[in-house]
């Protein structure tokens, strides 16, 4: 496979990319202008190794791998891709019979069967995308090997509320599909079987501080606001291409848009590993959980704690394991992550997580495993 779209550090910036993607977003227009400043943001892809991942969970810093930990298993003679379609697809009745996606040009919210979605997506008859295709449960899952992620996330748990926030989702979009600023809760990857999307990320609150705008933290009906300007200087912005066979790492602190520039299929899901559990909980803690802000029936209440309660059993259970169990897993990384914080931390932080019961156990276990 050669992309001849990819830029490496030595080429060129990829101005034909660009040029695609402000013609689906309008936002990015005057790109042009900044490409000096946007070319020492572009995030290129590295080989994935646990420790990669285990300090980028740590620093709160977003990674793009190859080799990324998890496979789809073809049929014979058919492409990862050809499989996953002729699955869903026979296995159709398996979802609700509508399911909300994006349609069109102006991308409309709509409703189709998964049918005639995959129908549009194949044939390119009409811009379609849906990025929250739920596969746990359903016999597509058995085509998607996920153990090697599953094995470290808190979040595939028999506890069915803390389950359900896991989100093992198909990804599927048509060239032109547009995702507005957003962001997710918890971090996340995102594996592409195949295509191409251009992502743009920055820290959300860094963003908000500037201008750019984020439709899960502001109040906005139309399309968020952003600046490429801004964009292009703001201290933890990076842009992206995630291709096929590659995977994106994304912390759940980072806002994001995304354009789909070749017809994409893929899957991804929520984490929480315990490396990055003392940031993740720090964020919820101070700012509130996704989830919290959008619960007008307060289903989600105490899920957080609850989360906190099942990191604490995990890092109590591999205190009992072999030292190779635990470094597998990072607590090593969420101890020293703990520790550091513990010395520089302001008081206020400390009493602020030290407040609920649960978080304060979970720092006595992790200090107390030192
Ligand atoms: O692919 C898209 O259009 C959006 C994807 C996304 O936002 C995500 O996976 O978190
Ligand atoms: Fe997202």
């Amino acid at each position: 496979v050669t992309h001849c779209t990819h830029s490496g550090p030595h080429e060129a910036f990829p101005t034909v990319l660009w040029q695609t993607a402000a013609r689906i977003d309008s936002s990015l227009e005057s790109f042009g202008t900044y490409t000096r400043s946007l070319t020492r943001k572009e995030l290129l892809p590295t080989s994935f190794s646990w420790d990669r991942l285990f300090a980028a969970m740590v620093g709160g810093d977003a990674v793009l791998f190859t080799e990324f930990p998890v496979a789809v298993l073809p049929s014979p003679g058919k492409s990862p891709s050809e499989t996953l379609v002729d699955d869903v697809i026979r296995r159709a009745d398996e979802w609700p019979r509508l399911l909300p996606v994006w349609t069109g040009r102006a991308q409309k919210r709509g409703h189709l069967g998964v049918r005639e979605l995959l129908r549009r997506w194949t044939t390119s008859t009409e811009i379609v995308g849906i990025t929250d295709l739920a596969v746990r449960g359903t016999s597509v899952k058995r085509r998607i090997a996920t153990a090697a992620i599953d094995r470290q996330n808190i979040l595939v748990s028999r506890n069915e509320r803390i389950f359900e926030q896991e989100m093992l989702t198909l990804v599927i979009s048509s060239a032109g599909h547009f995702s507005d600023s957003h962001s997710d809760d918890p971090d996340g990857w995102n594996y592409s079987v195949s295509g191409s999307k251009l992502w743009l990320i920055w820290e959300t609150f860094e963003g908000l501080a500037h201008g750019l705008e984020d439709v899960e933290r502001t109040d906005t009906c139309a399309k968020a606001g952003f600046d490429i300007a801004t964009f292009a200087t703001l201290r933890s912005a990076r842009w992206l291409v995630v291709h096929q066979g590659q995977g994106l790492f994304l912390p759940g602190s980072y806002t994001h848009k995304v354009i789909t520039l070749e017809r994409y299929l893929g899957f991804g899901s929520f984490i929480v590993f315990l490396p990055g559990y003392l940031q993740t909980l720090l964020r919820w803690k101070k700012h509130g959980a996704l989830w919290e802000l959008q619960d007008p029936k307060n289903s989600c209440a105490g899920l957080v704690d609850e989360i906190s309660r099942a990191v604490t059993a995990r890092i109590r259970l591999l205190a009992r394991r072999a030292l190779v169990e635990r470094r597998e897993s990072g607590l090593p990384e969420l101890q020293k992550a703990v520790a550091r914080w513990h010395q520089r931390s302001s008081p206020a932080e400390r009493t602020m997580l030290r407040r609920d019961s649960a978080s304060a156990k979970f720092l006595d276990v992790v200090l107390a495993e030192l």
